[in-house]
Parts: structure tokens; C-alpha cells; sequence
């Protein structure tokens, strides 16, 4: 593996041992064999149509790199641009254009929902930067577009209580949180696309939060609610350790240049 450096934090509950039987496998606390990590990723069967070559490739790829990350699951995507996967929960969830909801909701003046037609049809902003996890890898220059956080805020209208927001998954797991002000930066976005392509199931499509200025753990996958709330509810791997203020270069004990 690549640059893991220790984050501080507590090691998480290992996930269940399912198709882990190599004892070196299990010894690093890495529950996750080929086999999962194939069903995860939604290539097991995609693999065994195609057959061959492209199985034998993937095949190489998962069994080299899984693993379990400090923070989560991970295994390098085939054809991701060094993307790697996380998920804390053993599968990917999908969504639609039928089924696909976003709720903006808490303190607020109009809880709204929003269905994936209705997030296109805002104004949509792109940028360009790096992406940093906490632990240590970084893919330089990727693209994501999307509906700024404020617009959505701004459209329910945040009650004077807010101070903070909090996001929820429709993995059924996850969660992030920013400060009222950390979530009106124009660089926080609820992303649609990631390299101008809609966000696939493994990155957290139909849609993710892309939060540039800080460490990738922020980026919230599968985003289904949006809540403002009283005071900031520490997320998913916050419990952990990781800092809630999680900016590049400047929080988690580490040095990286910044990404925006
Ligand atoms: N719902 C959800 N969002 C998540 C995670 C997760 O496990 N579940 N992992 C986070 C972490 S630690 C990272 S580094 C990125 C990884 O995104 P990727 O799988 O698109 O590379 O997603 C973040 N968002
Ligand atoms: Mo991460």
C-alpha cells in the first residue's frame, strides 16, 4: 500500500470476516476478500460475462490492493485515476431517477426534497482540484459539478438557530457534518458529476458532497438528507478522531498542500 501514515485515531469495530481466510489477511484486520470486493463493486458479474482478460485484470487489481483503511474498506478502482473505493457499510447502494430523493430539512423555514431533475435544474458551478484523503493518497486535478451547498441552503431558508449542518447517507450509515459557515463556502457542493460524467454508484452517485478545501472523508457519498441543526453532530469517522474542521494540510496532525 501506498502512504498510510497513522491517522490519530481509534481503530474502528472490524467489519465481519466474510471471505477473509487469508491469515495475513486477517492478522492486518482486512475482513474483505476478492469476493466481496468484487460484489461491492458491481464487477463480480460484469467480470464473468466479459470473462478473461478483463476479469484476470480485475482480479489482480482487487487481490493486490484490498484492504482495510483506516477509514474503511477500500480496494483501487479499475479505471478510477487512482480513485480508491470506501465504503463503511458491505455494499453499494443504488439510486435513480425514480427513487432518488434529497431532503433539506431541520431548522429551516421550508423543508424541500429535491428529485435529480430538480438538482440539474439549478444553477450548476464546476471546479478543478486535487483530492486528498487523510491517509494519504491524492488524485490531482479532478473535476465535480454540481449545485452549490448555499443554493439548497438558501432555498429552504436557515432559521437564526442553525449553526451547523448535518449529512446523511442512503447507505444507511454514514454521516458528515460542516459549520453553518464552513457549508456556505462557494467551494462545497452537492456534485452531480465527477470528471464530467454523473457520479457513479461506487463514488457515491447519484450524488455526493464535494467539500474541495478539505479531506476527502468530508465528501459525504450517496447524499440523501441535509439537516441544519443547533450545533455540529460529529460524523461517521469524527467519532473516530478525525477532526470535524477536517481541512488539507491544517487538521488531522498532517501537512499536505492544500487542495482549494
Ligand atoms: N457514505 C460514505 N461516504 C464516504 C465514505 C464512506 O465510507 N461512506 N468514505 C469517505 C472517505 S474516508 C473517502 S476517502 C471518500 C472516498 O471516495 P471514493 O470512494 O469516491 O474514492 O469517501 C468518503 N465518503
Ligand atoms: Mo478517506
Amino acid at each position: 500500500m501506498e502512504d498510510r501514515t497513522s491517522p490519530p485515531v481509534k481503530t474502528p469495530e472490524p467489519l465481519p470476516a466474510e471471505g477473509a481466510e487469508d491469515p495475513e489477511e486477517q492478522r492486518r484486520g482486512s475482513p474483505v476478500g476478492r469476493r466481496l470486493v468484487l460484489g461491492m463493486l458491481g464487477l463480480g458479474a460484469a467480470g464473468v460475462a466479459v470473462g478473461g482478460a478483463l476479469q484476470d485484470k480485475v482480479d489482480g487489481i482487487l487481490a493486490s490492493v484490498s484492504t482495510l483503511d483506516p477509514t474503511g474498506v477500500t480496494g483501487l478502482l479499475p479505471g478510477g485515476g487512482g480513485f480508491r473505493f470506501y465504503s463503511v457499510s458491505n455494499s453499494i447502494p443504488h439510486r435513480g431517477e425514480a427513487d432518488y430523493r434529497l431532503t433539506v430539512g431541520g431548522l429551516v423555514d421550508k423543508p424541500l426534497s429535491f428529485r435529480l431533475s430538480d438538482l440539474r435544474a439549478l444553477p450548476q458551478v464546476r471546479m478543478v482540484h486535487d483530492v486528498q484523503c487523510v491517509t494519504g493518497w491524492r488524485v490531482p486535478n479532478t473535476a465535480f459539478s454540481g449545485v452549490r451547498l448555499s443554493t439548497l441552503l438558501d432555498a429552504a431558508g436557515v432559521r437564526a438557530e442553525g449553526t451547523a449542518v448535518r449529512f446523511t447517507c442512503f447507505d444507511g450509515v454514514y454521516s458528515e457534518s460542516l459549520t453553518l459557515d464552513q457549508a456556505r463556502r462557494g467551494d462545497m457542493l452537492v456534485a452531480l458529476t465527477m470528471n464530467d460524467k454523473p457520479v457513479t454508484d461506487a463514488h457515491g452517485g447519484p450524488v455526493r458532497l464535494y467539500a474541495a478545501p478539505m479531506y476527502f472523508y468530508k465528501s459525504a457519498k450517496w447524499l440523501s438528507g441535509i439537516t441544519v441543526t443547533k450545533d455540529v453532530q460529529p460524523g461517521y469517522w469524527e467519532h473516530y478522531g478525525y477532526d470535524v474542521d477536517g481541512w488539507v494540510g491544517k487538521s488531522n496532525g498532517r501537512h499536505d498542500d492544500p487542495t482549494a
